[in-house]
């Protein structure tokens, strides 16, 4: 009997310390895999990595009427170097009505593991720079990150990204029409709306 007893114990000692085992791997590997945010990241826009790098990223376009589920949005986005403003690669994307918009699969022959500067330039938007964004693979990683709202009235077809003189003059001459880059609102129409939401911005300089 107590040989008995003891062999009972000795295999509850065993499924306990494998548990712990399996416990303890769990959380490194969740450690080592699992999300990892910077302290200075909250916010609007998530970008998603993988190796091969397969991002996604979450955008939304200021002054919007009705203000959710309508964020579709012509995107240009360029991964940089930190600090440069030269694109190491530059997509062509679109938001849909919820924000969302795929940046493809880029190999990582094209974009070492690393760091870089993710820049987005909406159309009629300014340029909104992310900066030091990790795409280290090889596991999805979600970046939550802390920059507003893109903004809108760079609706001039020179995309000089910089809202002026010449933007109000582009509306001006859609008003009453439909011009998707005039439409700033995205509610149909070029109205008083959509100066309204270019006045917001009046004078600003997007991000370079
Ligand atoms: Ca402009
Ligand atoms: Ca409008």
């Amino acid at each position: 009997m107590e040989l008995l007893g003891r062999s009972h114990k000795l295999v509850i000692w065993f499924t306990v310390l494998l548990t712990l085992l399996s416990i303890i791997l769990l959380a490194f590997y969740e450690y080592t895999h699992g999300d990892v945010l910077s302290l200075t990241d909250q916010g609007t826009v998530t970008v998603t990595g993988d190796v091969p790098h397969i991002i996604s990223i979450n955008i939304k376009p200021e002054s919007r009427i009705p203000p959710t589920g309508n964020d579709q949005l012509s995107l240009v986005v360029e991964i940089r170097s930190p600090g440069s403003v030269i694109p190491i690669t530059s997509i062509n994307t679109i938001a849909n009505a919820t924000g969302d918009a795929s940046l493809g699969t880029i190999p990582a022959s094209a974009l070492p593991p690393g760091i870089y500067d993710v820049a987005i330039k909406g159309l009629s938007h300014l340029r909104k720079v992310y900066p030091n964004e990790n795409f280290d693979g090889p596991v999805i990683k979600n970046y939550t990150l802390s920059l507003p709202q893109l903004p809108a009235g760079d609706a001039n077809p020179t995309e000089d990204n910089y809202v002026n003189s010449l933007d109000i003059s582009y509306i001006t001459l859609h008003v009453y029409g439909n011009d998707i880059r005039a439409d700033l609102t995205r509610d149909g129409i070029i109205n008083s709306l959509d100066y309204a939401a270019l006045l917001r911005n009046l004078s600003s300089y997007g991000d370079n």
